[in-house]
């Protein structure tokens, strides 16, 4: 169980203007903002970030869409951060996320799913350790 997490405002929900109304909701439900910041990821970013999805079909595109204009990794601080935040994301595949989470609320697709964040804490260190955040 761990009490910190990172979440990515994807690039379709930046273009959208969206980022205010996402963070919003991680700050009324009780996580606090350690680290906030803009970035235009790289294809070198984007390959480590997404280094455990190497080889699978999806994998071109995945990084295109991550690099395809900037992103605001937020790490966050709250009880039991990972589960809880993942749980407030919704589903991979939004059209399936329920109503009430992020994907549920602003999404419709499957690459272009408006957020991203840590499975475990693993993947937060890799994340970001990718992003240069520590
Ligand atoms: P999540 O973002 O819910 O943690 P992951 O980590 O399994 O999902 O996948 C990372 C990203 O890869 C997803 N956000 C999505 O953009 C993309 N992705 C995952 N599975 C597929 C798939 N079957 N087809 C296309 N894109 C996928």
């Amino acid at each position: 169980m761990s009490d910190r997490t990172l979440i990515l405002v994807k690039p379709d929900a930046v273009k959208r203007g969206l980022v205010g109304r996402i963070i919003q909701r991680f700050e009324d439900k009780g996580f606090r903002i350690l680290n906030i910041k803009m970035i235009e990821m790289t294809r070198e970013m984007a390959d480590d970030f997404y280094s455990v999805h190497r080889g699978k079909p999806f994998f071109e595109n995945l990084v295109l869409f991550i690099t395809s204009g900037p992103v605001v990794a937020v790490i966050m601080e709250g009880r039991n951060a990972i589960d809880a935040v993942r749980i407030m994301i919704g589903s991979t595949d939004a059209s399936k996320a329920p109503p009430g989470s992020v994907r549920g609320d602003f999404s419709l697709g499957l690459t272009d799913n408006s957020i991203h964040a840590s499975d475990s804490e693993e993947s937060f260190i890799r994340e970001t350790r990718a992003l240069g955040l520590q």
